[in-house]
């Protein structure tokens, strides 16, 4: 039996950013410490993950200067090797200075847009310096409260513009990094340009280089939209983009929480996990949510170690439910009539659809067996088999 203890072989990492989350929200100030970014290293070393990902200044504040910003590197990256940990992912900062207050990349002042870059480019020479192999960009005030103010076909050719000018000084620079994009659809802004996952995937392919780029889909951002995470990433590894994810969680429709892994919603947990897992899925299970406000510092290292024990016991909940036989039975029959082959037009296959003896009437008076299937999932979850 597993104890459920995280490993590095796991590839488990937080955002500094989780872990710094002091609960601050728009009602109450701060209730924790600062918690310095070698601490958290440190922390999160010993509870067995893999990683920390950062934006450039979850470590370096924006107004420190080159030496300052020298030394902090050079201290963190100190606390990277004697805690053997690594960087896998980094992003950028473009929504917490007031600069920002109008989007960054789909800013209407061309500065803005220039200086948003830049700044974007001189996170991902931190993250190449550090060794990470992910760029995440979260636009995070681009979009609008007053529609009057913004063209959105002009914003999204801005927005592309400052993706591709990355994606050039990537390839530039020689770095072995590709970019994701994460979609939310509101929060901090009334509206948010390309809201879903979809949207970006979509967005993706008008691109200049569509092959540098994928997504990192949030399992609350999606769920804000009242989507199924568990479809929007099936999606995006469908089309081959997933290239990094956010694990979190959420009640439906409401502000973006990021709460623990599996804190609310088990069952979309439980498929989440069996379909990275399934897939083979080689990322990082990358955590982005914190603590509840009403936590000290033990519940900050409560809050990290539930969200990746949470995920290993939803891993063996995935080869339980493989390896039950009474639901792999029902799923062979369920999946009995699926038959060889694709449908391809041809001239035999039109003649054979053309001509197709079907029981129509027999075919829709058929049951399908999915409720015995889902409560047979329901009880694996629920620890009954
Ligand atoms: C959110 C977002 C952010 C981004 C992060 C990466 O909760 O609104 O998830 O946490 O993931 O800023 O850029
Ligand atoms: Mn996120
Ligand atoms: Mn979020």
């Amino acid at each position: 039996m597993s104890t459920y203890q995280p490993k590095p072989k796991d590839h488990f990492t937080f955002g500094l950013w989780t872990l710094q989350n002091r609960g601050r929200d728009p009602f109450g100030v701060e209730v924790r410490d600062v918690f310095p970014p070698v601490e958290i290293v440190r922390t999160l070393s010993e509870l067995g993950a893999y990683g920390v990902n950062f934006h450039d200044n979850d470590l370096v504040p924006i107004e420190a200067s080159l030496q300052e910003r020298d030394r902090i590197v050079a201290e963190f990256k100190q606390a990277l090797a004697d805690y053997k940990m690594k960087v896998p992912m980094v992003t950028v900062n473009l929504f917490t200075d007031p600069v920002f207050r109008d989007g960054a990349f789909t800013s209407n002042r061309r500065q803005v847009r220039q200086y948003a870059v830049n700044k974007a480019m001189t996170a991902i020479d931190l993250g190449a310096e550090l060794g990470a192999e992910v760029f995440v960009l979260w636009g995070g005030r681009e979009g609008t409260e007053v529609d009057a103010s913004k063209d959105p076909r002009q914003a999204l050719q801005h927005y592309a513009e400052g993706v591709n000018y990355l994606c050039e000084y990537v390839r530039n620079q020689g770095y072995d990094i590709k970019v994701a994009l994460e979609a939310k659809p509101n929060e901090p802004r009334g509206d948010l340009y390309l809201p879903t996952t979809g949207a970006m995937l979509a967005f993706i392919e008008t691109l200049a280089h569509p092959e540098m780029v994928g997504v990192n889909p949030e399992v609350a951002h999606e769920q804000m939209s009242g989507l199924n995470m568990y479809h929007q990433v099936a999606q995006a590894l469908y089309a081959g983009k997933l290239f990094h994810i956010d694990l979190n969680d959420q009640k439906f429709s409401r502000f973006d929480q990021d709460l623990r892994f599996g804190s609310e919603n088990l069952k979309a947990a439980f498929f989440l996990v069996k379909l990275l897992e399934d897939a083979h899925y080689t990322g990082m299970r990358h955590f982005d949510a914190h603590a509840y406000r009403t936590e000290d510092g033990a519940g900050v290292q409560a809050f990290a170690r539930g969200c990746m024990r949470t995920y290993l016991i939803l891993q063996d909940k995935v080869r339980r439910f493989n390896a039950d036989a009474e639901i792999q039975g029902l799923l062979r029959t369920i999946h009995a009539e699926q038959g060889e082959g694709t449908l391809e037009f041809s001239h035999d296959s039109l003649k054979t659809l053309r001509n197709l003896a079907f029981d129509r009437v027999a075919e829709g008076a058929r049951g399908h067996g999915y409720e015995q299937l889902d409560q047979l999932t329901v009880e694996v979850l629920m620890g009954v088999r």
